[in-house]
């Protein structure tokens, strides 16, 4: 039927593929914060926790990587494990590295910017994630900025997400989105999440307050505008990290980072590793929390979307 999926490097599993065609709900998610952003083994069982979470709200969820050279749309956990395996190396992609990694026949992890991609692609509208990539603190020298956010500007996906990691400049961040024209909306609050914490210190201009208000709003957007959207939803209060502690996290982690002189794909996953020792392990608990909190309110808005389309 469509086309797109009978490519050999892009292969849409048949649940999903089933699902599109009915113009059913379909969840993406990404798999770089399953290789490069959890301790192993609570990423595979944050995945699957993610998958559930999803199925529960009545979506299918379509978890994106790519395995020897394949685009996978609807990974299995036993391909996930695959994917994670340490001696499998596999590359963490964002958009710019996805036809790379096919043509070369690589493995690799999908970033959000290379997961709603994909999704985009296949016709998949809502993605879930735990924090969305943004500006670096160090972003005046460094110009180190996700493309996270430009490829947000340019793909109409709907990603879920606990606002963007607090490793990041938050205000420059949001300054960035609204030059890049993707609306940062707040799920049931006017703050900007801080992802570990429920609150950045931001406020926001619009917020919503129901899946249905989201999906109504998403759906009108893309009338008028090409870009996708921050459907921001903050860490359950009891889920929080530690003020205190993670004030204490978040200074260790950037002197780790500029002592051991990461740089590119690396800077996010060693802040990240290093948040998680420094809080003996805390921070992961609280990012378990928040993505698979952020799976189910996507399955949530993706069922409305759907919904609409009938
Ligand atoms: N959310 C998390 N953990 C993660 C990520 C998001 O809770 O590891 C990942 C996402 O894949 C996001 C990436 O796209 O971090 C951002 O990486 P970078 O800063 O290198 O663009
Ligand atoms: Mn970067």
């Amino acid at each position: 039927m469509n086309s797109a999926f009978d490519h050999p490097s892009l292969v849409v599993r048949d649940e999903v593929r089933d699902a599109l065609e009915g113009a059913r709900p379909v969840v993406s998610l990404e798999t770089t914060i399953v290789v490069h952003g959890l301790p192993h083994p609570q990423n595979l069982e944050v995945a699957a926790q993610c998958e559930a979470a999803v199925r529960a709200a009545g979506a299918v969820p379509a978890t994106i990587g790519v395995l020897d050279g394949r685009v996978v749309v609807g990974l299995t956990i036993d391909e996930l494990d695959a994917l994670a395996e340490p001696t499998r190396d596999s590359t963490k992609l964002s958009a710019r590295d996805l036809g790379l990694a096919v043509g070369l026949v690589r493995d690799g992890a999908t970033t959000v910017a290379g997961t709603i991609a994909v999704a985009h692609r296949v016709g998949i509208d809502v993605m879930a994630t735990g924090g969305l990539g943004g500006v670096h603190r160090d972003a005046a020298y460094t110009f180190d900025e996700s493309n996270d956010l430009t490829t947000l500007s340019r793909t109409p996906v709907l990603v879920v997400a606990s606002g963007v990691k607090s490793i990041l400049d938050v205000g420059a961040t949001l300054e960035r989105l609204d030059t890049l024209g993707v609306p940062v909306v707040g799920y049931r609050t006017v703050r900007f999440p801080g992802f570990y914490r429920a609150d950045s210190g931001f406020r926001l201009d619009w917020s919503v307050g129901s899946a249905a208000e989201a999906a109504a709003a998403f759906a009108a957007h893309r009338h008028f505008s090409p870009t996708g959207w921050l459907l921001a939803n903050p860490v359950g209060a009891e889920d929080e990290l530690d003020g205190d502690l993670h004030d204490a996290a978040l200074a260790n982690a950037l002197a780790h980072a500029a002592a051991t002189g990461a740089t590119g794909k690396a800077v996010t996953p060693v802040l990240l590793a290093e948040f998680a020792r420094f809080s003996a392990g805390a921070s992961v608990t609280t990012n378990r929390a928040l993505v698979v909190a952020n799976a189910a309110l996507a399955g949530e808005v993706s069922v409305a979307l759907a919904a609409l389309r009938r």
